[in-house]
């Protein structure tokens, strides 16, 4: 289970599915071409291997085609140590995604609670940072949604503050431009940089030629990267983490990063 040690975090557990054969019907936004599957599974299998590494016991649900973004488990779930939050996507297509997980979280959180409508969250604007979580609001993430799981979060002793992406380009989730590395280290991009709720952290800019590598992921003392983006990961290493980097190519097509591959508790 996680715990706030103050230089990160320690994760016992991740939730995973792989892309299933209809992965190149999902939604997206970019024109980076049509994703190859097999090659999303090697990917999808290698950022598995990087989770077990880390230590983590990694359930893999079964492919769902009914659901072409499935394999995006990250947005359909807010996953603490005190409870889980099952969210409401902001995008239709999605909103079935949340059965299978609803069952899984069941197994191990006696307290699940959910976004109702006519609001909408997708996992992937929730950032938490130590016990405070930034929530996106974007096309994804309405009002309303972020007003309801800010409740659910304050009814679990967890603070939070909204941060408005609508106006970024390039980001289709918050945590697309944002992470939280722990030690009160902030990976950011510049649309976000002067957002006043990160003023009391030490933030680490990412390159805007770089912009897709500030989705990552710090677990267990190691953080996982997108490969290809050396300046991030010169960045990093200069600070001492120990960097795991993870092709991404066609998850990135269907815009899809790092962290949407998995919940983590
Ligand atoms: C979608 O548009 O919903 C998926 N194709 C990508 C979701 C990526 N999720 C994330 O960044 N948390």
């Amino acid at each position: 289970m996680k715990s706030d040690s103050g230089s990160g975090y320690l994760f016992t557990r991740a939730i995973v599915r792989p892309p299933g054969a209809n992965f190149s019907a999902g939604l997206t936004t970019v024109d980076l071409g049509i994703p190859n599957h097999d090659l999303a599974l090697t990917q999808h299998a290698a950022c598995c291997e990087a989770l077990v590494f880390c230590g983590l016991t990694v359930t893999s649900l079964p492919v769902d085609d009914d659901y072409p973004d499935s394999t995006f488990v990250e947005d359909t779930a807010i996953v603490t140590e005190r409870g889980a939050i099952i969210t409401r996507s902001g995008a239709g297509t999605r909103r079935g995604e949340i059965a299978s997980i609803s069952n899984e979280l069941a197994t191990s959180f006696d307290c699940i609670a959910g976004v109702e409508g006519p609001g909408t969250v997708d996992g992937g604007d929730v950032c938490e940072a130590g016990g405070h979580f930034f929530l996106g609001i974007s096309e994804r993430t309405n009002e309303a949604g972020a007003i309801q799981l800010s409740k659910l979060l304050w009814n679990l002793d967890y603070s939070s503050e909204f941060v408005d992406i609508r106006g970024v380009d390039g980001i289709l989730h918050l945590k697309s431009g944002l992470a939280y590395l722990g030690g009160n280290k902030l990976v950011v991009i510049d649309a976000l940089v002067d957002h006043e709720g990160f003023r009391g952290y030490k933030l680490i800019k990412v390159h805007p030629s770089e912009e897709y590598a500030a989705n990552c992921i710090a677990i267990n003392g190691s953080v996982l990267i997108a490969s290809g983006f050396p300046v991030f990961e010169k960045q990093l290493k200069e600070r001492g983490y120990h960097t795991i980097a993870l092709e991404m190519s066609e998850f990135q097509k269907m815009d899809g990063g790092l962290s949407c591959l998995s919940l983590r508790f």
